[in-house]
């Protein structure tokens, strides 16, 4: 449905006018080298295109006061020195003559966007502006920030669109005390930020920026800081506290919009941050808050004062917000990255058709080679390195054109065409032929006995191969790129199968495939590889088991694929399983093939192939507390699994990164 970019160039007029090195690193080529990256990667063209129109006085009333709003109008007649001496009446901000403006169509910026999407002409969308606004609060400029664009957004929506739940997530590495304060008493709107605090030292140095600040009065509880007490959080800690800590909560909450105040200095190389979270993080982190509102996400620049890190994490966010999957993720909860970026998602009845689907459909990306991959000890030192080093790093780190999405669904019969489903998806009719299906089959004679493990063997031989072949593939397209150690035995499979199911009899703990079963008779982990858990009877259960056990897990297992079986009598509600579709995206780059069983209807596998084709999940309705044994089930996986499975790690462990 579209994702709007909305700017103004006017917006890059302000600037330091004197010497002041806090302040030099907020500065005009933030916007417009994001916005070349944008160009340059062919995103700008995909999005619709807004000029940012300024906030009215009237608008800017909504958070600030008329005073304030009356001395930020008179900076525009006052000389260097008066802007100087002004700025020194708060801390960390300069005034230029065209400030004001560049302040309101900032605000004015993100007001559109959430026009642009509360009237459905997007779905979703990103602001990119200059000055930030999240440290700003009723009457003080702070932090580089005039007016605070997110809060101003989102009273806007309250008030001109009668929504009543909106959640702000605050991902700039430092904490938006000014909107904490602007919305700490009002249960209308979820404040989340994670922020570098190193115990108080770090700017803001404030004691409410601390995890034990939870709002006030009837706001009480909608307030949620995730202070991080050392540097050097990466893409595990940052998925893990989404998964964890902040979709649980989410979920509950429940919001009809979702605002981001997007920072990018909580991405690798910026020098406020000093965190390593890759560009990539922020397509995931956007994809998992896509779930949420109907993928209603409306993101504000905040701040991100390295140019190259900047633009990189602007142009994944963008990707994702465009339905793109999300590249792979690296770093150190990670095995070396890898680089192939064949497609793909099936949706498929029969199993035994699969091998013509699958065959005609996946293939190598259209495009040249790729420059060879730098070694692993280099990418993780890159955070230490110089500039230039770590540009070209970033330049060489999966950041292809956008890769092809293609999401085919298969289907015994002709699908009527007014279910909904995409145009650019492949639809498939029927299945293979009795002998190619036979030819497929034969080296697992064996398996072609029974019948539902029989035909999931199949499957599962087959992926084998496909895995194997798009090795072979890559190997003799690039030629240069033994990015997974140059052996198939690496490829791995991530089976998430739903129903009861028992895993079929040649997979083995050899740690290429892991089988975690959902509805199995109790929670139990026969090895680390192969993991089984009730049928969760709660919506607030099955979010649990989702965000806390399955995710956690496959982002730590880094599966080349990702296999969905929806078995008899599955009994999944169709939300659901989109929803665990839709999050299970992430860990394979997009790679997902959900099977689905006879008895299941054509509206599941239209909902299906449009999440798995980036469109939001239907919300899993009401929530429901999780019961006790349900609990009870996912803790003692939990425990068990956590040795082998780094995310699943959130609490404890005190002087660990991630430790809360
Ligand atoms: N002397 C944003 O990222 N640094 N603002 C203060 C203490 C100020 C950051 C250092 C950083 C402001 C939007
Ligand atoms: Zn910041």
């Amino acid at each position: 449905m579209g994702t709007a970019l909305v700017y103004h160039e006017h917006m890059t007029a302000a600037r330091l006018l004197w010497d002041d090195p806090e302040c030099e690193i907020e500065r005009p080529e933030r916007l417009t080298t994001a916005l070349e990256r944008l160009q340059q990667r062919g995103l700008e063209q995909r999005c619709l295109r807004l000029v940012a129109r300024e906030a009215s006085e009237e608008e800017l009333g909504l958070v600030h006061s008329p005073e304030y709003v009356a001395l930020m109008r008179g900076t525009q007649a006052l000389s260097t020195e008066e802007l100087q001496a002004l700025s020194r009446q708060f801390d960390a901000v300069y005034f230029h003559p065209s400030t004001f403006h560049c302040a309101r169509l900032a605000a004015g910026a993100a007001l559109q966007l959430v026009d642009a999407v509360l009237t459905g002409v997007v779905c979703n969308g990103i602001a990119l502006v200059r000055p930030p606004g999240h440290h700003s609060q009723r009457a003080a400029a702070n932090g580089f920030c005039v007016f605070n664009n997110v809060a101003l957004a989102a009273k806007h929506a309250q008030q001109k669109h009668g929504l009543r739940r909106v959640l702000i997530v605050d991902w700039d590495i430092h904490h938006g005390q000014g909107t904490q304060y602007i919305f700490e008493d009002d249960p209308s709107i979820l404040y989340f930020s994670w922020h570098r605090y190193e115990h108080g030292r770090f700017w803001p140095c404030l004691r409410e920026s601390d995890a034990d600040a939870v709002g006030r009065g009837r706001g009480l509880g909608f307030t949620v800081n995730l202070p991080w007490n050392q540097v050097g959080m990466g893409n595990a800690d940052y998925v893990a506290a989404f998964l964890q800590v902040l979709l649980p909560l989410a979920f509950e909450f429940n919001p009809e919009l979702v605002l981001v105040s997007a920072g990018f200095d909580s991405a690798i190389g910026d020098s406020e941050g000093q965190m390593q979270a890759t560009p990539e993080c922020f397509a995931h982190l956007t994809q998992l808050l896509q779930v949420l509102a109907g993928g209603r996400v409306c993101a504000v620049l905040e701040g991100g004062y390295h140019l190259e890190s900047l633009s990189q994490s602007v142009c994944m966010m963008v990707q994702a917000l465009l339905g793109d999957p999300a590249p792979l993720l690296s770093g150190p909860m990670a095995r070396p990255h890898r680089y192939s970026s064949c497609l793909l998602v099936v949706t498929l009845n029969h199993s035994l058709g699969v091998a013509p689907v699958l065959s005609s459909s996946t293939r190598a990306p259209e495009r040249g080679p790729s420059p060879p991959l730098p070694a692993e000890p280099e990418f993780k030192t890159a955070a230490t390195q110089a500039t230039a080093a770590l540009s070209s790093l970033l330049d060489q780190l999966h950041l292809n054109p956008t890769p092809p999405v293609r999401t085919a669904l298969a289907w015994p019969v002709l699908l009527d065409g007014d279910l909904g489903l995409p145009p650019d998806v492949l639809c498939q009719e029927g299945s293979a032929s009795q002998e190619e299906t036979q030819a497929w089959a034969r080296p697992h004679e064996a398996l072609a006995q029974g019948k539902a493990v029989s035909a999931l063997g199949k499957v599962l031989y087959l992926l084998d191969r496909i895995l194997d072949g798009q090795v072979r593939q890559l190997a003799g397209a690039g030629g240069s790129r033994g990015v997974r150690g140059g052996t198939n035995s690496s490829s791995r499979l991530l089976c998430v199968a739903v129903g009861q199911l028992d895993r079929p009899p040649d997979l083995t703990d050899d740690g290429r495939t892991l089988w975690l079963n959902i509805g199995g008779k109790e929670a139990a982990a026969l090895s680390v590889f192969h993991v089984s858990v009730p049928l969760p009877r709660t919506t607030g259960g099955f979010l649990s088991c989702a965000l806390a056990l399955v995710l956690p897990l496959a982002y730590s297992f880094q599966p080349d694929l990702v296999l969905v079986v929806l078995g008899p009598a599955h009994g999944l509600q169709d939300p659901q399983a989109a929803l665990l579709v839709a999050l299970l995206r992430g860990p394979a780059g997009g790679r997902v093939l959900a099977l689905m069983n006879e008895e299941s209807t054509s509206q599941l596998a239209v909902v299906l192939a449009r999440v798995l084709h980036g469109e939001a999940p239907p919300s899993p309705g009401p929530f429901c507390m999780a019961s006790p044994e349900d609990v009870q089930g996912l803790m003692h996986l939990r425990g068990r699994l956590e040795p082998q499975w780094k995310m699943l790690r959130v609490a404890g462990e005190a002087g660990r990164p991630g430790s809360a």
